[in-house]
């Protein structure tokens, strides 16, 4: 209560905006998952660009370090603090200044939640091409820094293609403005693509002009149950081929179905049990869309003979008991203990043999625990979710981490490597690759004030005990 730091924020954002009671904190100060949490020095909450760059020169002259924070749906401890660090949360920047109707963009606050941009764009046809579970709470803000994914990747495109200008803050105080101006613009270094992904560690990104898509009118959602990995990947690949508006491919196992079931008392749509399930949306502007989708069903071999099984939604209450079964696992999981989150992505070839091979990968270091996996099939994302590996965590994520890499995937497809999988990004980033990234780390940030330990495990370093000068 008596940090002079705290005092120092007071005055820039108002005592109101400066959280010191723990009980107030702690909603800030844990994952949504719960398994990464820390006691921060403070929570700060700015209004705007200028006083985000008072907040950290403040800092920078304490030698505090910094945690950038958007709705904190994050799932590698990247947003959350790890002892000592003052959260900067961008909640209270969440304005809609201008939306462009014609041109299909936005300029709003970082802090703006997905749900509240997709009402208002809504009102005009229009929405985020970046759509995800935690639509609710996850800030477009953190959906950049972390270069967010989700469903509609396929189509769209992950969140760095939304980016049409940015504004940030860097360590120092220093505003980038990247806000206005055409969109085509090649004069020198792209900023803004370099903030997307860079998960808090380079800038505090504190508003965004993003691209808009149209809300299309008429969508279809089917589910399919395959008897081999292989099927399931193979009717992926015929439905990108046959639709030219499919805005959805994803995946989950009997396990998941069970374990979602089971959550949420949901219905099997199925009669019997299938070896992997694959639920397609496509969207058009026209209306024929289940006619369509009942055409490409009568190409699918073994359909309707017992060798695989379809349904699809016939209206939108239908539609979101479909999507259910896929979106609800994150919670359903949760519901059951403290997961390992992994969130790989394998060359779509090699994913029968990961999905072999993953079990024994967990069960050789944490004999009694389970993976539970399920993802974007499009985007041949899995993630793979481990419970009861409690004391094993490092020792199986090294492990799968490991047989990723040797198959030539990515260890962090979409969900970022925060503090979570620091350790481990030398499996898969050269030393060359690494020593550039470092540069641009010191380059921007030179005193590591911003998210120590996220990405590099190394740049993590003591924090100054409050209470010193004055
Ligand atoms: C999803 O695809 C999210 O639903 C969360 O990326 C994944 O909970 C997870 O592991
Ligand atoms: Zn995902």
């Amino acid at each position: 209560v008596n940090d002079p730091l705290a005092a120092v924020l007071r005055e820039i954002v108002g005592t109101q905006n400066v959280l010191v009671d723990p009980g107030i904190r702690a909603a800030f100060e844990t994952d949504w998952t719960r398994r990464f949490h820390g006691v921060s020095r403070c929570v700060v909450r700015p209004g705007s660009a200028d006083e985000v760059a008072m907040v950290l020169r403040a800092c920078a002259a304490e030698h505090a370090a910094v945690v950038p924070q958007g709705g904190n749906t994050g799932l590698v401890g990247g947003g959350v603090p790890r002892g000592g660090e003052v959260v900067l949360s961008l909640l209270r920047i969440d304005g809609i200044e201008h939306i462009d109707p014609h041109l299909g963009e936005v300029t709003c606050g970082a802090g703006l939640t997905l749900g509240a941009l997709n009402e208002a764009a809504g009102a005009h046809g229009l929405r985020l091409g970046v759509d995800l579970a935690a639509r609710g709470s996850a800030t477009v803000g953190g959906m950049v820094a972390t270069n967010a994914g989700g469903i509609n990747v396929l189509r769209y495109g992950m969140m760095r293609s939304q980016v049409l200008g940015f504004e940030a803050v860097l360590a120092n105080g220093s505003v980038i403005d990247r806000l206005e101006g055409p969109a085509k613009d090649n004069s020198g270094y792209d900023l803004g693509q370099l903030l997307a992904g860079s998960e808090g560690t380079l800038a505090v990104i504190t508003r965004l002009r993003l691209r808009l898509v149209p809300v299309l009118p008429h969508s279809a959602v089917a589910l399919f149950g395959a008897p081999t990995p292989e099927a399931a990947i193979d009717l992926a690949q015929r439905a990108r081929a046959h639709f030219d508006d499919l805005e959805a491919a994803e995946f989950f196992l009997p396990e998941g179905l069970d374990l979602v079931r089971h959550h949420t008392g949901a219905s099997n749509p199925f009669r019997r049990r299938w070896a992997m399930y694959v639920l397609f949306e496509i969207a058009s502007r026209k209306p024929d869309v289940l006619e369509r989708f009942a055409e490409f069903m009568d190409t699918v071999p073994g359909l309707g003979e017992g060798q695989m099984d379809g349904t699809f939604a016939q209206d939108a209450m239908d539609r979101k008991r479909l999507w259910a079964l896929r979106e609800r696992h994150t919670e359903a999981i949760n519901s059951e203990g403290v997961p390992v989150k992994l969130d790989v992505a394998i060359p779509l070839a090699r994913l029968p043999r990961f999905l072999d091979e993953v079990r024994g990968a967990v069960t050789s270091f944490a004999p009694s625990a389970r993976a539970i996996i399920f993802g974007h099939l499009a985007d041949a994302n899995l993630h793979v979710n481990i419970l009861g590996a409690d004391g094993h965590e490092e020792a199986v994520t090294g492990s799968v981490l490991r047989l990723v890499a040797a198959l030539k995937g990515s260890i962090s497809a979409e969900h970022g490597i925060g503090i979570a999988k620091s350790h481990w990004l030398g499996l898969t980033r050269s030393p060359q690759d690494i020593a550039v990234m470092r540069a641009i780390k010191r380059a921007l940030d030179p005193e590591g004030i911003l998210n120590p330990g996220v990405i590099f495990t190394d740049t993590a370093r003591p924090v100054t005990p409050p209470a010193r000068r004055r």
